[in-house]
């Protein structure tokens, strides 16, 4: 395959931005290889600089839920476009785009419109923290909520210590307001309470994780933590950047029947433009500023453009009512072809392949997975034409523009590798 143009590229960017990306995951660091630089995309493909084609999974990580320019949304676009970029002041579209997600999502009593997860996240904390006039939160190991300097942290030594740093630049005076413990570890979070109970504002969780690749919350995990969290009088938040509008119309909380104080959305609403909201409960909400005494602000936050695209993909979700049954059928198509011995974790249009035996369930089984073989399944497909997310720690993302030709396609090229001529390399 042919990247001269990637490899050009690639080599100039490097000395301009880090890494040569704008986020570190598209660098190809965790499977090697040179990243593709995207010309464009159209449906369930994109082409890269040197015009090969790929069936796309990352899908922009996740905001593609029709595929790549979807109809409604770029004609919208380009109506919006005579109006205006940008105002700094209030528009009709932000009620609307703010009914759809309120209506689809009735835990969102009120909702605040911000332009990226990790804002929606970081937000969501301080109005926790606001609200119980408590500091510390729980959040699982694995889990990611954009790069809030408080969570970008790693486990402390003992069962449920306050957590150290994961990363330069955060200090352990910021690390140590949060407390991590496993997924799917009741116990733990257990353990967490009984330790710390009336000093934790928020539990912070994934409802189905996406971010230690593809993790699925183990019965009654998210039913416990409601209860552990309402026993407490902690907050419960649902990071659903990634699930919301993907696993269903009302995300993951409608799929599994549990309800949290706070929710943060972001990706889908947006269809690949920058928003991401949170909101939730109308009390913990109206504590907000201007309303109330927790500030939060945003140049761009309801852009016009941004909510433009959110409306019309929200709109789509609500005239396509065989949409998630038919994203599911796609994604079942895919995760059907991976062998036995080989653990594929998948929860409606998410799926990640982790070469191991499994089960995965938290983030140390998902550590156990081999990389390396991984890689090579990475590049094996990425050769014929099909884009895989750059790691084993990221979710791949089902459209409704994703074809039975291409889930067909997909499906070989996966047999293919775990072929007999391929299986001496596991
Ligand atoms: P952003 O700040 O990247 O818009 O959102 C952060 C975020 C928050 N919560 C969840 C559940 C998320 O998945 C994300 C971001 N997801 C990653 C993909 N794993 C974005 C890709 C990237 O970092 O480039």
């Amino acid at each position: 395959m042919n990247t001269a143009q990637s490899e050009a590229l690639f080599a100039r960017a490097q000395s301009l931005i880090p890494g040569g990306v704008n986020s570190p995951v598209r660098a190809f660091r965790g499977v090697g290889g040179t990243p593709r630089f995207i010309a464009r995309g159209e449906g369930s493909h994109i082409v890269d600089v040197d015009g090969n084609e790929y069936i796309d999974y990352v899908c922009s990580w996740g905001p593609l839920l029709f595929g790549h320019r979807p109809r409604a949304a770029i004609e919208a676009l380009q109506s919006v476009l005579e109006l205006g970029t940008s105002f700094g002041a209030p528009t009709a579209r932000e009620i609307e785009l703010a009914e759809l997600i309120t209506d689809a999502v009735p835990s969102i009593a009120m909702v605040r419109l911000v332009n990226s997860g990790t804002e929606a996240c970081m937000s969501a904390i301080r109005v926790a923290r606001g609200f119980t006039g408590r500091e510390l939160v729980v959040k699982c190991e694995g889990c990611y909520h954009g790069h809030v300097d408080s969570l970008l942290v790693k486990a402390g030594s003992g069962i449920a210590t306050l957590a150290l740093p994961d990363t330069a630049g955060v200090p352990q005076c910021f690390a140590g307001t949060t407390i991590t413990i496993p997924f799917n570890d009741l116990d733990r979070a257990e353990d967490a309470f009984r330790e710390y109970g009336d000093r934790i504002a928020a539990f912070i969780v994934e409802p189905v994780a996406g971010n230690m690749g593809c993790i699925a919350p183990s019965p009654g995990y998210l039913e416990g933590l409601r209860d552990l969290t309402t026993k407490y009088g902690a907050l419960l938040v649902f990071d659903e950047v990634m699930t919301g509008f993907r696993l269903s119309r009302g995300g993951a909380q409608q799929l599994y029947g549990v309800t949290p104080d706070l929710t943060t959305l972001g990706k889908i609403i947006g269809g690949g433009l920058p928003i991401a909201a949170y909101g939730g409960r109308a009390d913990i909400m109206s504590q907000v500023a201007p309303a109330g005494p927790i500030y939060q602000a945003g140049t761009l936050s309801g852009n016009p453009l941004a909510v433009t695209a959110g409306i019309a993909m929200l709109k789509q979700i609500e005239a396509e009512p065989g949409l998630y049954a038919q994203l599911e059928q796609s994604t079942a198509q895919i995760a059907a072809n991976v062998p036995e011995g080989i653990a594929v974790n998948w929860v409606g249009s998410m799926f990640t392949i982790f070469f191991q035996q499994g089960p995965v369930r938290n983030y140390d089984d998902a550590r156990r997975s081999d990389r390396e073989q991984f890689s090579r399944f990475f590049h094996f497909l990425l050769d014929r034409g099909v884009y895989l997310p750059p790691s084993q720690f990221e979710a791949a993302f089902v459209s409704s523009a994703h074809t039975a030709h291409d889930t067909g396609y997909t499906a070989t090229a996966i047999a293919e590798f775990f072929s007999e001529q391929h299986a001496e390399a596991l």
